[in-house]
């Protein structure tokens, strides 16, 4: 029976549409007659769905009989989006389901925009985890995610009188058709408690972890499909649920209420996704959401493993889990406490098998995103962890020690436990001591930190347990899906579709750089999805954004350490410069759109009265009427995944711009010069090695280098240096309330003032008008403009997130692809 109605599904048109009425009828419950674009989402969706789970079972059952070794990446974000249309792609049916469901009255472009975003993630880290899912699938490789499944996303952006207002993002309203349920899988997670020690049998001392309340950990799975593959990885997301069992003596004490309402709590673990990039809140539900998590996936993990009846010191020969930044840092924990306290492995040997299995990803060096527990939470949550955490700590300081004998100074500094009132556990340094690697996401960013925030552990380990993987970005999703007119054109002059699975073929577009019709035709793209973001632009926010301007573009968190304050404030000065032409003088100005995007954390003042003076300056210019249309400004709410694949490939230039050294890689710069946007950016993160890659003649660098940062912070704290002028004439003009009421703005213009600048805005101001300068230039030569921009989708091969895939396998993970059969 099993083989007789076990085979597969066929893909053709009439297939679909068979499944497709099935699944109104009997999924949806409804009636042909009662059919909207919604319902024909939900019935495409589940019509994939199912294909996705026949690749997911067969992958899985591959992986299980041939048990090679797999990565598990621990990321507390993935930013998905939405699903359908990258589904399609990747297994390759967008055709014949487009014609499917055409023939039953719909449009698939309709369909597709029913989809809401799967949101779980801030920005560029939990993004990054989303296209590493897609490389790891596409390359065959055994590999799970692991992460939390938020009931809210990341919080919907609106504007009021142009100031943001967060709104909860309840993306699990409907049924979400990309998970499967697996209530079977639940884990019972416990916090508090208290050790008790005792003697065992060999007359060892052993401790016990006992006590503590309960909550459990509920499996979500969702299937990720390789591109030209059968194989279909997982990531599985944990969602927090009451236990089953309630503690039947507080009913008897007549509790009935208190008992429901500790049980209701649990609810709270994976309730929201906390909307902070880039910065530290010490809040304890945060602490508890990554303890959950990472317990739950352990004990996941560790049930697999002993399956296979294999010794532990087998252990990191099978498996090896990716820290996506500190966040899950306790795993490295927990794991020597299931070694020593449960299994009962001696403390050096399990050691070994933790640090030989763990390896971990830093994303940034701003001091304020570095993670501390204060010990005494971590204490009451976790008793037994924080008992652990100080062994490791000891046992650490003391190898420092016999290497730097009488070096207090090298030990406070390199100490796991930050000695202050009341201590604190520091997060990376328990991340560096428990994994065998440590990586930076971009060369720069990767020497930063072994020269400054992690120097001391270079000291003490050598240079080798410190490496740089660049980051990459999926192809698929972000040229493919995200531009299908460019991607056609693409594959047209390469001849057939396989630079998506090999971004390094794209180098032989670059003879047709100097065909005069090849650059007619790039042309028309760009312009048609110019016209795609006009016509958003038009229906979001009101605003008519001509298409025949250069289209200007920043999208990306709201963050000092960005400088969308120094593009805005380089907005006006370009808007008074306009005012002072004479008409004769205008004839010569390229008109330009530019465009914002971008949410701002809820807590975070200063970046929400960027936002407020973005939209001022939007409202001021769109409005005056005597410089026409040569200068408009748009933000644009509510950026998100979605969002990204509409305004990307629509854009001629756009802007990444941090203070050198503070913008550990960014992607979002691939993403713009993969997709023939060139870039206005700082010498910072991976806009340096894209400048390596593209060349000179295709970016607009400018600003202070990194090295110089420090003594420029030192100037302004302690000299009395004078602002730059022409920015000087720009923050008058706000003051004067040119921009409506100026009150408002004095916190965010004192970041400028009383000594601080911080972000060197004022020293990095000239070279970026001049820069900015260059653009316009440029960009009067239409014809050498698109040059640049085919040369430089053509040289972006380097930047796919396969690349960078591989070198994790090959470098870290030694791991080896296990195809799925056909
Ligand atoms: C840090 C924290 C700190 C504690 C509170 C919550 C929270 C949430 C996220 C993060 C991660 C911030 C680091 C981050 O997103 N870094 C970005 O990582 C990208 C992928 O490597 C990189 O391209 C960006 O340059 C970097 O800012």
């Amino acid at each position: 029976i099993w083989e007789k109605y076990g085979c597969e599904e066929s893909v053709d048109k009439e297939s679909f549409q068979k499944s497709f009425v099935r699944h109104v009828n009997t999924t949806l419950a409804r009636s042909s007659l009662n059919v909207d674009n919604f319902s024909a989402y939900q019935a495409t969706a589940h019509t994939v769905r199912d294909r996705l789970i026949e690749r997911w079972n067969a992958t899985q059952q591959a992986h299980t009989l041939k048990d090679p070794k797999r990565v598990y990446y621990f990321s507390l974000e993935f930013l998905l989006g939405r699903s359908l249309d990258n589904a399609l792609l990747n297994l390759g049916l967008k055709e014949q389901f487009g014609e499917g469901v055409k023939e039953l009255g719909f449009r698939m472009e309709d369909v597709l925009e029913q989809e809401v975003d799967a949101a779980l993630g801030n920005g560029g880290l939990g993004r990054l985890a989303a296209c590493y899912m897609d490389s790891l699938a596409t390359l065959d490789y055994p590999a799970w995610g692991y992460g939390l499944r938020y009931t809210y996303g990341i919080f919907q952006q609106r504007l009021k009188d142009g100031f943001q207002m967060e709104l909860p993002d309840y993306w699990l309203n409907f049924d979400n058709p990309w998970e499967l349920p697996r209530l079977d899988i639940a884990i019972e997670v416990r916090f508090g408690g208290y050790v008790s020690k005792y003697t065992d049998e060999n007359g060892r001392t052993r401790h016990r972890w006992e006590g503590g309340d309960g909550v459990q950990a509920v499996a979500y799975d969702v299937p990720i499909p390789g591109y030209g593959t059968k194989n279909c990885i997982n990531i599985r997301l944990w969602s927090s649920k009451p236990k089953r069992q309630f503690d039947l003596s507080r009913f008897n004490a007549g509790e009935y209420e208190q008992a429901v309402n500790e049980q209701m709590k649990a609810e709270n673990i994976t309730a929201v996704l906390y909307p902070n990039d880039n910065h530290m809140v010490g809040k304890e539900l945060r602490l508890k959401q990554q303890f959950f998590w990472v317990y739950a996936s352990l004990a996941d993990i560790i049930r697999r493993f002993k399956k296979t009846d294999r010794a532990w010191d087998q252990f990191p020969e099978k498996v090896a889990i990716q820290l996506n930044d500190t966040h899950p840092t306790l795993a490295i924990v927990e794991l020597q406490r299931i070694l020593v306290d449960q299994e009962g492995l001696d403390w050096d040997d399990a050691w070994d098998i933790v640090t030989r299995t763990f390896a971990f990803t830093n994303h940034t060096v701003l001091p304020e995103a570095m993670e501390k527990w204060h010990v005494p939470m971590v204490e009451y949550l976790l008793p037994r962890h924080m008992q652990i955490i100080f062994d490791i700590n000891l046992f650490f300081l003391q190898k420092v020690e016999k290497q730097f004998p009488n070096d207090r100074d090298i030990l406070a500094k390199l100490s796991i436990i930050e000695e202050a009132t009341p201590q604190s556990v520091r997060m990376a340094h328990l991340a560096i001591v428990g994994s065998h690697r440590v990586n930076g996401v971009a060369a720069l960013h990767s020497n930063l930190i072994k020269t400054t925030i992690f120097k001391d552990f270079v000291k003490f380990y050598g240079p080798k347990k410190f490496e740089n993987k660049t980051n990459g970005i999926t192809p698929r999703r972000w040229l493919h899906q995200a531009n299908p007119k460019l991607s056609n054109l693409i594959t047209e002059a390469l001849g057939d579709k396989k630079w998506l699975k090999d971004l390094s073929l794209l180098k032989n577009l670059e003879p047709h750089a100097k065909s005069k019709d090849y650059r007619r035709r790039w042309k028309a793209v760009k312009h048609s999805n110019k016209v795609r973001l006009a016509e958003y632009i038009k229906a979001k926010t009101g605003i008519d954004a001509n298409p025949n301007s250069l289209f200007d573009v920043q999208v990306k968190r709201i963050h000092e350490y960005k400088r969308q304050f120094m593009n805005i404030l380089g907005v006006i000065h370009r808007y008074h410069y306009l005012k002072s032409l004479t008409p004769e003088e205008r004839r010569d100005i390229v008109p330009r759109v530019v465009i914002f995007g971008g949410k701002a954390a809820p807590g975070y003042h200063i970046a929400k009265l960027v936002i407020k003076l973005i939209n001022s300056v939007s409202a001021t210019v769109n409005a005056d009427e005597s410089i026409e249309d040569l200068l408009k400004v748009v933000f644009i709410p509510d950026y998100n995944v979605s969002l990204a694949e509409i305004i990307i490939p629509a854009s001629d230039i756009s802007q990444h711009i941090s203070t050198a050294g503070t913008e550990a890689s960014g992607t979002s710069n691939m993403k713009f010069v993969l997709n023939g946007g060139l870039i206005l950016g700082t010498v910072d993160g991976a806009n340096i090695e894209i400048n390596e890659e593209i060349g000179d003649d295709n970016i607009f660098l400018f600003g202070h280098l990194a090295d110089r940062v420090d003594d420029l912070r030192h100037a302004h704290r302690y000299r009395n240096v004078p602002m730059d002028p022409d920015l000087q004439s720009v923050i008058t003009s706000i003051e004067t309330g040119n921009f409506g009421d100026s009150r408002i703005f004095a916190p965010l213009i004192n970041t400028l003032t009383f000594g601080k600048d911080y972000y060197l805005l004022s020293d990095d101001f000239g070279s970026y008008l001049d820069a900015q300068k260059l653009v316009d230039e440029a960009y009067k030569d239409e014809d050498e403009w698109c040059k640049k921009s085919i040369l430089c989708t053509a040289r972006m091969g380097f930047f796919s997130s396969d690349r960078a895939i591989r070198e994790y396998a090959d470098q870290i993970w030694d791991l080896k692809p296990v195809p799925a059969k056909a």
